[in-house]
């Protein structure tokens, strides 16, 4: 397993959109555990491939995991959002990509995807709450979209500025 670097804003690699993959063969299988383990490192509770600079369409998440509960991941490839409740929630976000950075977002409560698991299946999930706004966040990565891009202009603006420095002060 290995430890992945997580890019950060303004890198141009997480402005683009990432490829479908054909299947989760053992290489995609490998990118999703090497996630995985730098999601638990970071830590974050979830993680889109192309933060660590992989154009594919992979994402991981697990919310559960604490010191007293146990590791519950999610590996999805080529998720879609295939319902998506009227009702929305706001969720205070954060990004390893936008260090020490956090705002409100409003996205749908409740959302039903279909993906291809880390087997190669594919399945269908309803998801709600926190979960239901990691999935749609994560995703959001897959097409080049950071949640600050939700925010006013002068808001993305400053809480990107932030961001920067506070990577600067960090190395
Ligand atoms: O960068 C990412 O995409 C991961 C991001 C996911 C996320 C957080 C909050 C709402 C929506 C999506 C994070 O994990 S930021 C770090 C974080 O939230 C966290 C870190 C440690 C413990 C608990 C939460
Ligand atoms: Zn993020």
């Amino acid at each position: 397993m290995a430890l992945l670097p997580i890019l950060t804003a303004p890198d141009p690699r997480l402005k683009k959109k990432s490829l479908p993959v054909e299947k989760v063969d053992d290489e995609i299988k490998q990118l999703m555990k090497d996630m995985l383990e730098t999601m638990y490192d970071a830590p974050g509770i979830g993680l889109a491939a192309a933060q660590v600079g992989v154009l594919k369409r992979v994402l991981v998440i697990d919310i559960t995991k604490d010191e007293e509960n146990e590791a519950a991941p999610l590996c999805m490839a080529n998720p879609e959002i295939i319902w998506a409740s009227d009702e929305k929630t706001v969720y205070e976000e954060g990004c390893l990509s936008v260090p020490e950075q956090f705002a409100e977002v409003k996205r749908p409560e409740k959302v039903k995807v279909r993906f291809i698991d880390q087997e190669n299946e594919i399945r269908e999930i309803e998801v709600d709450g926190l979960l239901a706004t990691c999935v749609q966040h994560e995703m959001d990565h897959l097409e080049g979209v950071l949640f600050v891009d939700h925010l006013s202009t002068v808001k993305r603006g400053m809480m990107l500025r932030k961001a920067k420095k506070s990577k600067k002060l960090s190395m």
